[in-house]
């Protein structure tokens, strides 16, 4: 097996989950055996402090299945995610949490949804949720709630650690700093449609504690904000920066125009009182001048940044003739 393509892969990025990795891959192996198809799985272990280490070598010793990748300091469930989606191979790639929360009798009817209904994208719904109502379940409807606006995706649960895909795209998306929050929307963007929903069982903790607290949020709420402005404007900065800087010097242009004007007026009636420079309106034209020059600055000089990214001729092919 280890040569040819596998029909799965399953990838699970963790951080000190020891006390679960045993039961997890015990109980993985029991579901995907009575498949019939051929399989394996990556433990992304993310720098653990604890003895994950130990428990994926002694897995690995055992079974031919499980494969590793050790990072040598935590850098966060996006990185993990990035090195597990770049190892894969199989042609379905099914991501899930370490702690047991994601119930792996949930992968054959996730893996069917791929090969059989066509999805490029299934990800989990965690309708009941057996978290924390006020730290965790009413936060995380809000945010989905935003999510839902913003990303255009009618998905309940985009965060959810449970999703599936095809082969294609986790190798054409590339998920980055925190945006493992938002691979359906990154999967979107790329080109990818076809995406769907599963209500997916979900367990209480049996073991350790949770790495994310509120702050996940916060963060959450920022990098949807950089998503969005990166599809609106990523490409052509100039639309947005270039926009309303030219609004604004134009508008400082007009009134610092009428500031001028009134005062010729006044000097022609013989009207020494106001100096200028105690006019609000002088100050608010000369700021909306700078203001918009600097804006419009900044959107050329984003301008000239992507013109020079090696990114810039990256375009999704779908396919493409010999
Ligand atoms: N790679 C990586 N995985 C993490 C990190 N923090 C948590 N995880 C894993 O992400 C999954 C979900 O984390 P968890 O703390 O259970 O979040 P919750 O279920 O939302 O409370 C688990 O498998 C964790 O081991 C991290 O810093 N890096
Ligand atoms: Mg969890």
């Amino acid at each position: 097996m280890a040569n040819s393509t596998p029909n799965l892969s399953i990838i699970v990025p963790l951080y000190n989950e020891a006390e679960s990795l045993p039961k997890l891959y015990e109980w993985v192996e029991r579901v995907v055996a009575k498949m019939g198809i051929s399989w394996d799985i990556w433990f992304v272990n993310d720098g653990s402090t604890d003895n994950s280490q130990q428990e994926i070598e002694k897995l690995a010793d055992t079974s031919e299945h499980v494969r590793y990748i050790q990072f040598r300091h935590n850098y966060g469930k996006s990185p993990a995610l990035y090195c597990g989606f770049e190892a894969a191979e199989g042609d379905v790639v099914i991501t899930m949490d370490a702690d047991l929360q994601d119930d792996p009798e949930e992968i054959p009817e996730l893996y069917r949804m791929i090969t059989e209904d066509g999805y490029d994208l299934v990800s989990g719904w965690k309708k009941h949720r057996l978290d924390n109502a006020l730290t965790k379940n009413l936060p995380s409807k809000l945010y989905n709630a935003t999510a839902r606006a913003i990303t255009g995706l009618k998905l309940h649960d985009m965060n959810c650690g449970l999703k599936a895909y095809k082969k294609d795209v986790i190798k054409n998306i590339e998920v980055f700093g925190e945006m493992h929050r938002y691979i359906p929307f990154l999967a979107k963007n790329a080109g990818f449609t076809k995406i769907g929903e599963k209500v997916v069982n979900h367990r209480k903790r049996e073991f350790g504690s949770s790495k994310f607290g509120i702050n996940r949020f916060v963060n959450g709420y920022l990098d949807l904000l950089t998503l969005w402005f990166l599809l609106k404007f990523g490409k052509q900065p100039m639309h947005f920066f270039g926009l309303i800087g030219s609004l604004m010097f134009v508008l400082g242009v007009i009134s610092i125009s009428v500031v001028g004007i009134q005062k010729i007026i006044a000097l022609n009636h013989h009207e020494y009182g106001m100096l200028v420079a105690d006019n609000a309106y002088f100050h608010l034209s000369i700021l909306a001048m700078i203001l918009g020059t600097l804006l419009f600055v900044t959107g050329f000089l984003a301008e000239l940044i992507i013109r020079n990214s090696p990114e810039r001729n990256n375009y999704q092919i779908a396919k493409k003739s010999c």
